[in-house]
């Protein structure tokens, strides 16, 4: 067993304000893709045509194109162990609260409850002038996006480069990060702003931080923990040895 998870492990079972930081390496293992490994999205991708509003101005359709595409896979994958693990830790430690970067509903299909998304969801959908909002319709298309009632064009109601990120959202994420007594951060390269910033916000206010990655971040340095493995494999013995040290 990973020598830190035990230490992990105690300094959840005693937290009482627990913030849990998950970026796309926790969904790797349900098949669905990363940005920056070396198999991720944004090395077979460009981001400023697809993940910008430019982008989405220039070619709607190609844009739409890919994130029906995203949507499909999403709905075909499963949550896998560590989506699972961490809904038992959140039955387990009532205050955790989860912030995600993912928009792929993984984390409330695996049963988890208390989550902010601070990316968005590819479940939703938003007009582009108005932001009205709306759920999947099955009279769309996944060829060209359709228009909403008011007129506009319809967009994936998530958040892309140069976008700022719903306010309440990153409000909750910021309070409750000032706030934490311990942050598990998994599966997120730590580059992406501002969601980056909330292990140092920990940090900052003396809360220590455990990463499980499968690999060194910009974060691992400052982490008081870090547990180098598969998410699905390392968060179900964690989420299994609170459950013992609460039993
Ligand atoms: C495993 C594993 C396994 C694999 N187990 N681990 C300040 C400084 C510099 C730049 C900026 C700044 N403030 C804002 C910016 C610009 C920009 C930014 O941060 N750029 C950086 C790239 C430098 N930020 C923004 O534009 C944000 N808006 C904003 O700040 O507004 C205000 C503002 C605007 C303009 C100027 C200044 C201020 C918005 C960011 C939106 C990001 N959007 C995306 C797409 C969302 C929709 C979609 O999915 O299509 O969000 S980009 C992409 O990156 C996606 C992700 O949520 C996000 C983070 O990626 P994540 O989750 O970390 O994934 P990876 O691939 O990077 O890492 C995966 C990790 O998993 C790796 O470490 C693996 O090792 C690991 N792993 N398998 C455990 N099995």
């Amino acid at each position: 067993m990973h020598e830190g998870i035990e230490e992990a492990a105690a300094m959840l079972a005693s937290s009482t304000r627990a913030v849990v930081s998950t970026g796309a390496g926790i969904s790797r293992e349900s098949g669905i893709p990363t940005f920056r490994d070396a198999d991720g999205l944004w090395n077979s991708y460009r981001p400023e045509e697809l993940a910008t509003e430019e982008g989405f101005l220039a070619n709607p359709g190609l844009v739409w194109r890919w994130y029906m595409e995203r949507l499909s896979t999403a709905r075909d994958r499963e949550p896998n162990p560590g989506h699972y693990a961490l809904a038992d830790l959140e039955k387990l430690l009532p205050s955790l609260l989860t912030v995600t970067q993912n928009i792929d509903n993984l984390h409330r299909r695996a049963g988890i409850s208390k989550i902010v998304e601070l990316h968005g969801s590819i479940e939703r959908f938003r007009c582009l002038e108005n932001s009205h909002l709306h759920d999947w319709n099955d009279g769309w298309t996944s060829d060209e996006p359709p228009l909403c009632h008011c007129g506009s064009m319809m967009r994936p109601d998530v958040v892309w480069f140069g976008e700022t990120l719903p306010r309440d959202e990153l409000e909750r994420a910021f309070t409750e990060a000032m706030n934490c007594d311990v942050m598990l951060v998994i599966g997120t390269s730590g580059i992406v702003q501002p969601a980056a910033q909330l292990p140092w916000i920990a940090k900052s206010v003396g809360a220590p931080v455990i990463e499980i990655n499968i690999g060194r971040t910009v974060l691992t340095g400052m982490a008081d923990i870090f547990l180098q493995g598969k998410s699905g494999e390392i968060l179900p013995i964690v989420a299994g040895r609170v459950r013992e040290m609460l039993g």
